[in-house]
C-alpha cells in the first residue's frame, strides 16, 4: 500500500490511491444551465460554474493516477413512480419535476438536462449511478461498486454542496468511508450554505470528514 497525505481540515488525511475513488456529484445540466431544475427552483444557476474548472482539474489528475471515478444523476423514470409525491408537489405546476422544460422533462432520466454537462462528461468505463433521492447510496448500487474495488476514501465533488453533496457524505459516514469534500470542487446557489456546510463537515474533529480544496489534493495526488 502507498499513502500519500492530502493536506485537509481538521487535519491532514493519508490515502491510499488504489483504495480512493472520485465521487462527482450530479454536476448535470440540469443544476447548472439555465432553463432545468435548478432555475425552476428560483436559483441563480451562474453561481456554480466556479465549480467547473477545479472539477475538471482534479478528474484530469484523478484519472491519470487511475482513480476509480463515478459519477451521479439525480432524476426519475419517465413515468414517475419512482419519484415521491412530496417531492414532485414542489413548485409551480409547470415547472414541477416532470414538466416539459427547454432542455426536455425536467430532472427525467434520457433528456438533454439530465445529462452531465460536457466539460465533466464521464469517460468510457466510469460507472455512472441514477439516483432517485439526493444521497447516492440511497436506492442505489454505489455502496456495492465500492466494496468490489475495497475503496476506503471517497474525494466527493458536485453541487449542490448543501444538498446531495452532503447527504452523500452523510451517508458515506455512516457507511464507513472517509469523505474528502475539496472546497472548490462543490458549490451551492446560497454561498453561505456552502461556507456553513462545509464547516460542519470538518467540525467537532471531522464528524462527517475532511474538508480539502483541488490544490492540495492535486498535490498529493501528483
Ligand atoms: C438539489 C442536488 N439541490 N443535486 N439536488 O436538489 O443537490
Amino acid at each position: 500500500m502507498t499513502t500519500t497525505l492530502v493536506g485537509a481540515e481538521p487535519e491532514p488525511i493519508a490515502i491510499d490511491p488504489a483504495r480512493t475513488a472520485v465521487v462527482m456529484i450530479d454536476m448535470q445540466r440540469d443544476f447548472l444551465e439555465p432553463g432545468g431544475f435548478g432555475e425552476t427552483l428560483g436559483n441563480d444557476v451562474s453561481l456554480l460554474n466556479a465549480a467547473v474548472a477545479p472539477c475538471r482539474a482534479l478528474l484530469q489528475s484523478a484519472r491519470r493516477q487511475g482513480l476509480l471515478v463515478v459519477h451521479t444523476r439525480e432524476g426519475h423514470r419517465a413515468d414517475l413512480s419512482d419519484a415521491p409525491p412530496a417531492k414532485v408537489e414542489r413548485g409551480a405546476p409547470s415547472l414541477r419535476i416532470g414538466a416539459p422544460g427547454p432542455m426536455g422533462r425536467i430532472l427525467i432520466r434520457g433528456e438533454a438536462g439530465h445529462d452531465i454537462i460536457p466539460a465533466l462528461y464521464p469517460a468510457a468505463g466510469e460507472p455512472i449511478i441514477d439516483k432517485p433521492g439526493k444521497g447516492a447510496f440511497y436506492a442505489t448500487e454505489l455502496h456495492a461498486i465500492l466494496q468490489h474495488r475495497a475503496i476506503a476514501t471517497l474525494i466527493v465533488c458536485g453541487v449542490t454542496t448543501e444538498v446531495c453533496v452532503h447527504t452523500t457524505v452523510r451517508e458515506a459516514n455512516d457507511r464507513g468511508y472517509r469523505c474528502i469534500v475539496p472546497s472548490d470542487c462543490c458549490a451551492s446557489y446560497f454561498p453561505e450554505f456552502h461556507e456553513v456546510g462545509l464547516r460542519m463537515i470538518k467540525a467537532q474533529g471531522g464528524i462527517f470528514g475532511w474538508v480539502s480544496d483541488s490544490a492540495r489534493v492535486l498535490a498529493a495526488l501528483g
